[in-house]
């Protein structure tokens, strides 16, 4: 077994072994981040799925800590315990979740001790007992809780994902005094499965992890609402998306639907939290892109990812940025000159690395392209490409990853990734490179693109360079080789 597999990140979180997939009970408690996740300690593969939990002061270092749920011998979370949030009961920590019996899911609860680190789980399991009668659905599983309302009237409310069959994806709506008795209200919004304007904002047949809330520049008070999901159908993860628009009284008013990450499944199931400092901050899973016996033979799988801040623009859309905490780890500081970018290609031969964080501006005429190598060999034989790119008219560009020589070995995902970028008429791009061994996080002008990476030279594959086709200029590059964030340099494996 790999135990020390270079593919393995060092500054993004991972499970100590075995399987990770979504975030769970993302919260800021007591002034502690609290980081759940979908976890199976025993096995690099999704079965059994029991809730890992690490905690955070700054949300670049964690704790590993005790094992929060692990599946039931019987009862309603006997096959696992799906993905849900953690709520504050009056003071008393609550974690809402899917038990799966079979293959189906119904909403559980635990309560945990003061500290967080032991749950219980509720006697009356599951909650809600069955999906709302004389409804086809797909499926029906996570949980979005919050509470609303005043003085008398405060209630919980809770979104449950679904998906009606013949129509699309959904979000059951339910109001409870207790968090134990339910009321069925209806679907908050349903998509439509059958429009399918593009592959890439396709919006499934059922919806993963809704996670709704409001964003808006006095606070959260006012403002828009974006209800975020991953698009999900017949087994199959496709992508995050997001609605804008108005949560008022039992239903959402979408104004637009919006891709959340270029990179699509390899940021799925995203989940938010609104933490003291009152910033939405963001953590989406990172699947693997290699073979399942790839997985095995690492003896770990999933990444999570660096934790975003999210806010909105003028027009209604996500920007996305890594907090700034991750400056904590940033050393050797390397800046090149700006200037105008001259040559279609030149290798930076003093950035170099598998763990770095750039951050570059760059300047587009119309019609020019400029980019950003990264893990490259030093033959060129494996290489990864970061393009941005501006359309010949207007203020129109395009973010690209170029994965196809990313990985010598045919068994890894190299798919290309693309998507919109908004520009203003001088042409800037803003944009943000986080490289760590096989995960990276692109931001450009706001919008990210997440995605893996398997060279099969992981050594020698951590060359930079930089070109330009037409009129760039390079108005700033700074790089920083990123630490480890976790003590002993790679996270060990379990033993
Ligand atoms: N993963 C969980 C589900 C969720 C899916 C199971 C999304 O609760 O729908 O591990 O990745």
């Amino acid at each position: 077994r790999a135990l020390r597999d270079p593919h393995r990140p060092r500054f993004h979180f991972t499970s100590p072994g075995g399987w990770l997939n979504d975030p769970n009970g993302l919260s800021q408690w007591d002034g502690v981040y609290h980081l759940f996740y979908q976890y199976n300690p025993l096995a690099p593969a999704h079965h059994r799925i029991h809730w890992g939990h690490a905690t955070s002061t700054d949300l670049v270092h964690w704790t590993d800590e005790p094992v929060a749920l692990v599946p039931g011998t019987d009862g309603p979370d006997r096959d696992g315990c799906w993905s849900g949030v953690l709520v504050d009961d009056g003071g008393v920590p609550t974690l809402v979740y899917s038990g799966r019996h079979g293959e189906h899911e119904l909403p559980c609860l635990a309560r945990g001790s003061a500290d967080l680190k032991y749950w219980t789980k509720d006697r009356a399991n599951p909650v809600i007992t069955a999906p709302p009668e004389g409804v086809d659905i797909t499926a029906f599983r996570d949980h979005c809780v919050w509470r609303e309302g005043s003085g008398e009237d405060v209630v919980w409310r809770q979104l449950v994902g679904s998906g009606i069959r013949g129509a699309g994806g959904t979000a059951f709506l339910y109001e409870s005094d207790d968090l134990r008795t339910w009321r069925y209200v209806g679907p908050l919004l349903t998509g439509d499965a059958s429009q399918n304007r593009g592959e890439l904002d396709w919006t499934g047949t059922m919806w993963e992890c809704v996670d709704l809330f409001r964003l808006g520049e006095d606070g959260e008070a006012s403002g828009t609402d974006v209800l975020v999901f991953s698009a999900w159908d017949e087994g199959t993860t496709h992508h995050p998306l997001y609605w804008t628009g108005r949560y008022e009284g039992d239903t959402f008013t979408p104004t637009a639907l919006h891709r959340l990450d270029y990179g699509g499944r390899y940021f799925y199931a995203p989940q938010s939290t609104r933490d003291d400092l009152g910033r939405r901050i963001m953590f989406g899973w990172l699947q693997e892109g290699r073979t399942d016996e790839a997985n095995a033979q690492a003896g770990w799988c999933g990444v999570m990812s660096l934790p975003r801040a999210v806010t909105l623009d003028a027009n209604g859309n996500l920007i996305q940025a890594p907090v700034p905490e991750l400056g904590l780890l940033r050393k050797d500081h390397l800046q090149v000159a700006a200037g105008p970018l001259t040559s279609p290609y030149t290798q930076l031969h003093r950035v170099r690395g598998d763990q770095l964080d750039i951050e570059t501006t760059l300047r587009l005429a119309p019609g020019a392209t400029a980019r950003l190598v990264v893990r490259e060999t030093p033959d060129g034989a494996e290489r990864t490409v970061v393009e941005v790119s501006r359309a010949h008219d207007g203020t129109v560009g395009t973010l690209r990853l170029h994965r196809e020589n990313s990985s010598l070995d045919p068994t890894v995902d190299t798919e290309p990734r693309y998507g919109g970028l908004p520009l203003g008429d001088d042409g800037r791009v803003d944009l943000r490179v986080l490289i760590d061994h096989s995960a990276l996080e692109v931001f450009a002008n706001g919008r990210p693109l997440t995605a893996r990476l398997y060279p099969t030279r992981p050594d020698e594959a951590v060359g930079v360079g930089i070109g330009a086709d037409g009129d760039v200029t390079l108005e700033r590059f700074d790089a920083w080789q990123m630490a480890s964030a976790f003590p002993d340099g790679p996270r060990p494996l379990w033993p």
